[in-house]
């Protein structure tokens, strides 16, 4: 699919404010009632679709992270991308943080994308304050970093990256509920995009991965650059983890 910049979506009839347990589908209504704190102010007119609820990062959790990425990366670290925007509860955080001069958000379904620019909008988050990118975020991130053998497919100049000043952050599907079926995840087992294709198209550089809380340890630590080190951080609401989160280094091997 093609990449490329988009203004404000509309909101289709995929993108919803559920009012009532009732409206909501069986399968997310556990994360319906947990809607004030996955987004304190859902009742401002918040819409998700129902795809989003499952890896939608909780408020708290999101801010947190904010916090950690903007003190963990290099003051030379300006731009910030989103791979996997979602509803937009990551780059809403990103955003609100103040921590970054340009944040683009990348999302391949259309109506999620209206969710989280609509979400971004109800929480004060100025319009040209994100760049919003609709397309496949592989495609994206190897069109904007040179690394795509087809070139850069005519990236708007916008959306180019270059790698000394940006921070990639990816919270991927991970297939589902079932990570929690496995006592220790299997990063390989990641459906639809493993740990090794995530890694493969971040590694140029810094970059941070949102993963379940009981991911392999030993798998992460192979990401450490030569002599480097991974930071992994648990997240936690009322005593519990919710995901962990890879912080790492870009890998200075790679070419180009
Ligand atoms: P969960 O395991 O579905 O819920 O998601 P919970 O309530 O912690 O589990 P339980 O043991 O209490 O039943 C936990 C957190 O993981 C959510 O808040 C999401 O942030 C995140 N999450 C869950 N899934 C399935 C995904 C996913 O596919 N992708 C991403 N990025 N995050 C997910």
């Amino acid at each position: 699919m093609g990449v490329k910049k988009v203004g404000q979506l509309p909101l289709t009839s995929e993108c919803h404010h559920y009012y009532t347990r009732d409206e909501v589908p069986w399968d997310i209504q556990k994360y319906w009632h947990q809607r004030y704190s996955i987004f304190s102010c859902y009742d401002d007119d918040i819409y998700l679709t129902d795809d989003a609820w499952f890896g939608v990062t909780p408020e708290p959790v999101a801010t947190r992270i904010a916090q950690d990425l903007g003190a963990l990366s290099a003051p030379t670290k300006t731009t910030l991308v989103d791979l996997f925007a979602g509803a937009g509860g990551n780059v809403i955080a990103f955003a609100l943080s103040g921590r970054w001069e340009r944040i683009i958000a990348v999302e391949r379904d259309a109506p999620t994308l209206a969710c989280a620019q609509h979400n971004a909008a109800a929480h004060g988050v100025p319009a040209d304050s994100v760049v919003w990118v609709l397309g496949d975020c592989f495609d994206y991130l190897a069109q904007a970093l040179g690394t795509d053998a087809d070139g850069d497919g005519d990236l708007d100049p916008d959306l180019r990256l270059d790698r000394a000043s940006t921070t990639v952050f990816a919270s991927p599907p991970w297939g589902g509920v079932d990570y929690r079926l496995q006592d220790v995840f299997d990063l390989a087992t990641m459906q639809p995009y493993d740990m090794e294709t995530i890694y493969r198209a971040c590694r140029p550089v810094e970059h941070a991965l949102y993963l379940p809380r009981t991911s392999d340890l030993r798998q992460i630590a192979k990401l450490a650059p030569p002599g480097g080190k991974v930071e992994v951080v648990q997240y936690c609401m009322e005593g519990a983890s919710k995901a962990m989160v890879a912080y790492v280094p870009e890998s200075r091997e790679v070419e180009g």
